[in-house]
């Protein structure tokens, strides 16, 4: 018989192409991994605008929503998904608040980003956008899993 661990927390956290031009991606990874968060999946894609379009759907009443698309479709961008207790809202917090004017020194944006439609960085911001980020970017597959595999899984 297994013990399952319970479900850990995991969340969706994105480099945009600004990020990856800027040569932050180890500065970004540093960060959660210094804090103690599991990286559980991480790859590199050049999201179509189409694809960008449904990661940014709640927002498409917004003036900005297709400069933003455009943007987040003009060249590589590291999907990751982060596990650990509280990650989902303290991830938030490592990231800084959306306009870098305001984000605290000490937070990702505060501290290597000025202009909000350069912020760097996209953090999922409860936990049914995490999943269905996650959902949208990954294969199951694609993730770590939490639980040790079971026989059947192994053979
Ligand atoms: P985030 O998760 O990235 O912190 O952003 P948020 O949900 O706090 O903010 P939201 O309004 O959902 O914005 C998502 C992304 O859109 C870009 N943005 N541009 N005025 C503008 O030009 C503007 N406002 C927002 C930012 O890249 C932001 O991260």
């Amino acid at each position: 018989q297994e013990v399952h661990a319970a479900e850990m927390e995991r969340t969706f956290i994105a480099i945009k192409p600004d990020g990856v031009q800027r040569g932050l991606i180890a500065e970004i990874i540093s960060r959660f991994e210094r804090k103690g968060f599991k990286l559980v999946a991480i790859k590199i894609v050049v999201p179509s605008k189409e694809f960008a379009q449904k990661h940014y759907h709640d927002l498409k009443e917004r003036p900005f929503f297709d400069g933003l698309c455009d943007f987040l479709s003009s060249g590589p961008v590291i999907a990751m998904v982060w596990e650990g207790e509280g990650v989902i809202k303290y991830g938030r917090k490592l990231i800084g608040a959306t306009d870098p004017q305001k984000s605290e020194p000490g937070t990702i944006r505060g501290d290597l980003a000025v202009v909000v439609g350069r912020n760097i960085i996209h953090g999922s911001d409860g936990p049914e956008t995490a999943k269905d980020e996650i959902n949208l970017w990954f294969k199951p597959d694609e993730l770590m899993a939490t639980k040790p595999l079971s026989r059947e899984e192994i053979a």
